[in-house]
């Protein structure tokens, strides 16, 4: 509550500023505004629509200036420019205004679309100083100047803004589980530390995180040197989202976390929103609780598909990259780079959702490029593990094991997509329930399939304990499979790829964009990686 009304008196006393202003166009700002007219003059605003982006010049007006809503009055296409910019994200219906100049100082504005409005309407959200203002109530001052330390349970509505390092000191935890609900808010080019691996980030059951970055600015959750993994703990977050491992006829199956068995998850929400993930990196995390109990770079327990991740570059995770506890979670853009142990996992009854994924594994490090279950214990144990995964780009390396491990009775649908240079195979099924959940090639019941994809490894097919039949005829029963040279560029597709006509879309599913190529990248034009990653 108190943070509430310490933002109230901000955005009053920027209104203030605003309205007051002889003029703030004389910086080098992404925006200025015109006290005479009440024109905010934006010179070039990128409108992010999942991949695509257009960029516009655009002026809002200041029409009320009881409420701080703004009006858009005019909108011509421009050129691109690179470097930072405004924003506005059609995902979150938020602009960004990184440096809007007044008075000697520089704020960041968020205006948010008032859903509805015609002509377009935004209120302003947020008016934040970009020079450091001091720690809020909610932290307490770190060890250099400009930092402010978080610990322990934090159960009001809070912002990490970009002007502060924010330093983690033991597990962070957003709201009580199920009760005392938060919302964590993380704005553009904010920078989050862990010092040690026992500090991590954990969003519980009920409670939100809105990590909103942008190309130009991206969210950065790191370590103190940036130079290897398991520098801090990582992210967990934790929904109501169905989950498996309980007994059959329990009417609600919440399960404790492995490594923290204080922390449960799971539900019976299967679209639970935990917020959104979007331009934001994960790097150098991962922490080993006990001998195979670990934290991740991303760790999803029980998290539902009303929450959004997208752009989200998870680099050298201690554990795995990202791994999924069961839930429905849904993602797009993915950069999973130099994990430790699999770059994707898996279990517990995962059913959700991914669209481009780009994989790399490190050259001396790292074991799967997926590793999948459904349930260790019981491996029919419903609701079973069945995602459904399109337009990956997998790139192994000789240390690896598997592209692709599907095992312990889980299924899953993997569409358009490319596997290449792992260690041992590139894929392989293991253990019986797996088979027999998945029929036989010549009579698939749908469960586990995978179609328009291309493996090249050394040796592509691997088949593992419990074989009913060859996972050579398992793939080559399937749609338009090959066993060839994907002819990449790197990651992209080179020249004379066969990966941009390769695919088909996936049917019937308004998650997945309706597109025809294998790999999550259209041709060797479309690096959406590009700006927002981690340069590793
Ligand atoms: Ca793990
Ligand atoms: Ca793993
Ligand atoms: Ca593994
Ligand atoms: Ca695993």
């Amino acid at each position: 509550m108190l943070h509430f009304k310490r933002a109230n008196a901000n955005l009053a006393a920027a209104a203030i500023s605003l309205l007051s202003a002889v003029s703030f166009s004389s910086y080098a700002v992404t925006a200025s505004f015109d006290p005479a007219t009440s024109i905010v003059n934006l010179p070039v605003v990128e409108v992010l629509n999942g991949k695509d982006s257009s960029s516009w010049n655009a002026q809002l007006k200041l029409v009320d200036a009881v409420n701080f809503e703004f009006e858009l009055i005019a909108a011509s296409l421009v050129a691109p420019v690179t470097g930072q910019r405004d924003v506005f994200d059609a995902t979150t219906s938020a602009v960004h205004i990184p440096a809007i100049s007044f008075g000697g100082g520089e704020y960041y504005a968020k205006l948010k679309l008032i859903p509805g409005s015609n002509p377009l309407r935004f209120s302003l959200d947020q008016f934040v100083n970009n020079a450091f203002q001091g720690c809020p109530a909610f932290a307490v001052a770190g060890p250099v100047n400009g930092s402010c330390v978080l610990s322990g349970e934090i159960k009001q509505d809070i912002i990490l803004t970009k002007n502060t390092q924010w330093i983690l000191s033991g597990g962070v935890f957003i709201g009580g589980d199920k009760i005392d609900n938060a919302t964590l808010t993380i704005n553009p080019g904010t920078k989050i530390f862990g010092q040690q691996g026992a500090d991590y980030l954990w969003i519980r059951r009920g409670s939100k995180i809105m990590s909103e970055g942008t190309p130009d600015n991206p969210v950065v959750m790191t370590g103190p040197l940036q130079q290897s993994a398991g520098e801090w703990g990582g992210l967990v977050l934790a929904g109501f989202a169905p989950v498996n491992g309980c007994n059959v006829d329990v009417a609600l199956c919440e399960v404790a976390f492995e490594a923290v068995t204080s922390e449960f998850y799971g539900g019976n929400e299967p679209n639970d929103n935990s917020g959104v993930l979007k331009y934001t990196q994960i790097l150098f995390a991962g922490f080993a609780v006990r001998p195979d109990e670990e934290l991740n770079g991303l760790t999803l327990t029980g998290v539902g598909a009303g929450t959004v991740i997208d752009f989200v570059h998870v680099h050298a995770g201690l554990d795995d990259g990202v791994e999924m506890f069961g839930g429905t979670a849904q993602m797009k853009h993915m950069v999973i780079t130099h994990s430790g142990d699999d770059s994707l996992d898996w279990g517990g009854g995962w059913r959700g959702k991914a669209q481009y994924v780009l994989v790399q594994q490190a050259a001396d490090d790292g074991d799967r490029g997926i590793e999948a279950d459904n349930n260790p214990d019981n491996p029919d144990s419903g609701p079973r593990s069945k995602p459904v995964l399109s337009n990956m780009t997998m790139l192994g390396s000789a240390v690896g094991t598997q592209g692709v491990l599907l095992r312990r009775g889980t299924g899953v649908n993997i569409s358009n997509s490319v596997f290449t240079g792992f260690g041992s195979a590139c894929l392989q099924i293991d253990g019986e329930a797996t088979y027999l959940n998945a029929g036989a090639p010549d009579a698939l019941s749908g469960e586990l399939t995978i179609d328009h994809s291309y493996v090249d490894c050394a040796t592509n097919f691997s088949d593992g304990n419990g074989a009913t039949f060859a996972v050579s005829d398992w793939f080559s029963a399937q749609m338009m499979n090959q066993e060839a040279d994907p002819v990449l560029a790197g990651y992209l597709p080179g020249a004379d790829s066969p990966l941009p006509t390769g695919g088909a879309p996936v049917a019937g599913d308004a998650f997945f964009d309706s597109v025809s190529y294998v790999g999550a990248f259209a041709t060797a034009n479309d690096d959406w990686t590009k700006e927002w990653t981690y340069a590793y």
